[in-house]
């Protein structure tokens, strides 16, 4: 029987059914409808800090900021035990986890009762884009999980806020979230599309109980965009500034922990002086065909939760500012003087420290201090190069789509496509070799179709074809591009140097989607052309590093196209003619 209760916030039936239905089913012994006010986050840090969840990190170094261990076996997302629920697998398609969305209630119901008996029920609405914005959504999220609670609280607009936009609608996500007893058994990252509905069990890890973020952000979203003739994608959004004030946006879609957070907020080097990026969000984008027969993107978050380790001030100092103050570092290392430290921060290691799992950790220690996939969970304020377009409703024009993933070989530093279909057919066939961001054999380089293996709603022969289908809706289209920083010269070094000098190649992108750059066409695509790619200011850089960053391998080609293939013969009956008629294409002009 429940035992205490604020008063709910919202008079929307909708609501309130449900979370008496949820709580007669949970059975929690308090519920907290959250507000999203100051002083609620306060007295819930305050509680989470007694309760052990949360550690208070040095004021002095790191104003507001937690830090948090999760359970060892919890700590990244879990794509055995994400599942689709749609009437029929075909609808999931061969690419997802399937299971019939009645038997899969009933399962999840079982290990749902009586869950968070001695616990509260947190309520936590929120809004996934800027509030008006027609794109915007409205999610409710139940958890058990004062962590989860806190966390939203940063990467969501969280609070009555949410209630403001939903009026009495019934048009919310509705999103259950039990943290059971962490058991690996008993995980579960279950999707109902067409009830709006995500239900998520035996987890506390971010991607699989942040729910607006990849379940309803990428999952629900790109079912309801195909459905409603908008793009749900697992990209970052960036505005580039000319000095002369022109600005230029752009899209692009990397697999996790490839790099979305650096490109989002890169720094161009000094040579570019007066050139600004603007970040407008770092991992999804919802885009949208305009009035204007363009393409309009929303970053439909409101913090990142990004890949600690390798984060520093010359990989990511806008970074390394957004994660200064009120953010929760999740499995990095804890300094005795309440620091956070991680592989591949400035400075020295420290002389002793405790790892993620709370052990002596010192320099000669064997394995890692953070863990490869330790998180920072900040608030996009923070970024002192945050677009101030991030709350524009209407979002912002895309100019260019870039995809790209981690090859150490095979794929040039960059091209672009022929066209919107030809770039349709490279983000259809993208690799990139895996990620501590997923549970997995790391390094192996597998097929990611636009960064959305694992987070298409969807069968993925539907998802190419709503992506040949958006064409016809746009004027303007953006152009394609493709980029790879990860390739690797005999020795196993990087090839390019990355991070900031990765304006020049974005320079190039932004003045071919402008008519100014010369370029020469290949059998992959068009490549910068000799006068079109500023090398100016690297004068230790070799040049002949980029001649081979740039090479196309024909062995190499034969390899990736025969690799392609096996995700083709997996998709086939549900792949649009078009893109095999792009394989045929790039097989003959190779
Ligand atoms: C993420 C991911 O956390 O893609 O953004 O895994
Ligand atoms: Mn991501």
């Amino acid at each position: 029987m429940m035992k205490t209760q604020n008063q709910a916030t919202t008079p929307n039936k909708f609501i309130t059914d449900w979370v008496s239905d949820m709580t007669a089913l949970c059975q929690p012994d308090r519920i907290h409808w959250c507000d999203g006010s100051e002083s609620e986050k306060q007295s819930l840090t305050a509680e989470a800090v007694q309760s052990g969840i949360l550690i208070p990190l040095n004021p002095h170094k790191l104003p507001g900021c937690y830090y948090h261990r999760s359970n060892p076996n919890d700590v990244a997302r879990v794509e055995q035990c994400t599942y689709i629920c749609t009437e029929t697998p075909e609808d999931a398609g061969p690419t997802n986890n399937w299971a019939a969305p009645a038997e899969m209630y009933a399962k999840l119901y079982d290990l749902a009762r009586g869950s968070m008996k001695g616990r509260t029920m947190y309520v936590v609405p929120y809004l996934m884009g800027p509030p008006g914005s027609p794109l915007c959504k409205v999610g409710v999220e139940l958890t058990d999980s004062i962590y989860v609670v806190l966390s939203m609280r940063i990467m969501t607009r969280m609070g009555d806020i949410a209630w403001k936009q939903l009026g009495e609608s019934n048009a919310f996500n509705r999103g259950l979230h039990c943290t059971l007893d962490l058991n690996p058994d008993r995980r579960y990252i279950a999707h109902f599309p067409h009830d709006n509905a995500i239900i998520s069990l035996g987890s506390n890890y971010g991607g699989n109980v942040l729910l607006g973020k990849k379940c309803l952000a990428l999952r629900i979203g790109s079912f309801l965009g195909r459905k409603q003739g908008w793009m749900a994608e697992h990209m970052l959004i960036l505005g580039v500034e000319s000095p002369t004030g022109e600005k230029t946006y752009v899209a692009a879609a990397f697999p996790s922990a490839c790099g979305k957070t650096n490109f989002a907020m890169l720094v161009p080097p000094e040579h570019f002086n007066g050139w600004k990026v603007w970040t407008v969000g770092d991992d999804i984008a919802w885009m949208k065909p305009g009035p204007d027969g363009r393409l309009y993107a929303i970053n439909p978050e409101a913090g990142y939760f990004g890949v600690v380790p390798g984060t520093n001030y010359e990989s990511n100092p806008n970074a390394m500012a957004a994660m200064s103050r009120d953010t929760i570092y999740t499995n990095v290392a804890l300094t005795p003087d309440g620091d956070v430290w991680w592989e591949g921060k400035d400075g020295p290691p420290p002389a002793e420290c405790l790892d993620w799992r709370g052990n002596k950790w010192t320099p000669d220690s064997k394995e890692k201090a953070a863990h490869p996939n330790s998180r920072f969970a900040a608030p996009m304020i923070n970024n002192p190069m945050l677009a101030p377009e991030v709350n524009n409703p209407d979002g912002v024009p895309i100019s260019a789509i870039i995809f790209g993933g981690r090859r150490a070989d095979t794929m040039p530093l960059v091209y672009q496509a022929f066209n919107w279909i030809h770039g349709v057919y490279i983000g259809a066939t993208m690799g990139s070799e895996m990620t501590a961001a997923a549970a997995g054999v790391q390094g192996q380089v597998r097929r990611d179709p636009m960064a959305m293996l694992p987070f298409c709603g969807y069968n993925m022969g539907d998802y190419f074809r709503h992506w040949i289908q958006i064409r016809k809706a746009l004027k303007y289209p953006p152009r394609v591009f493709n980029v790879n920083w990860f390739r690797r010269d005999k020795e196993g070094k990087f090839l390019w140097p990355g991070y900031g000098e990765n304006m020049r190649v974005l320079k190039w992108i932004v003045d071919r989607c402008r008519g100014g750059a010369d370029a020469n066409e290949t059998p992959l695509g068009w490549v910068p052309g000799a006068h079109s790619f500023d090398l100016e200011g690297m004068e230790n850089f070799d040049t002949a590093r980029l001649e081979a960053a740039q090479t196309i391998n024909y062995e190499d080609w034969r390899r990736e196209i025969i690799m392609q293939d096996e995700l083709f013969f997996k998709l086939y009956s549900d792949l649009p003619k078009e893109l095999i008629f792009q394989r045929e294409l790039l097989v003959a002009r190779l």
